[in-house]
C-alpha cells in the first residue's frame, strides 16, 4: 500500500516506509523541531540537526548543515 493517506493529513501507517522525512499535522498541534534541544521535538525519528527540518537552522555551536551543527 502506498502512503495516499498522508495526503489526507494522516501519517504513514505503522510498519510502512515513506520516503519523506516528515508528515502533516496540523500546525498547532504539533510542536517545531529545535535544533539543539537533544531530543526528537517533533518526533519524526530525526533529532536536532539530523532533521531536514533544522538544515540552515541555529543550533547549539553553529548552524546545521548537511545534518551536523557546524
Ligand atoms: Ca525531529
Ligand atoms: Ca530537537
Amino acid at each position: 500500500m502506498a502512503c495516499a493517506a498522508l495526503s489526507l493529513g494522516y501519517d504513514c501507517p505503522v510498519g510502512q516506509v515513506c520516503k519523506d522525512t516528515w508528515v502533516y499535522r496540523p500546525l498547532s498541534a504539533w510542536p517545531d523541531e529545535v535544533c539543539d534541544s537533544g531530543v526528537d521535538d517533533d518526533q519524526d525519528g530525526l533529532v536536532d540537526c539530523a532533521d531536514p527540518d533544522c538544515n540552515g537552522r541555529a543550533c547549539d555551536g553553529g548552524f546545521c548543515v548537511a545534518g551536523f551543527c557546524q
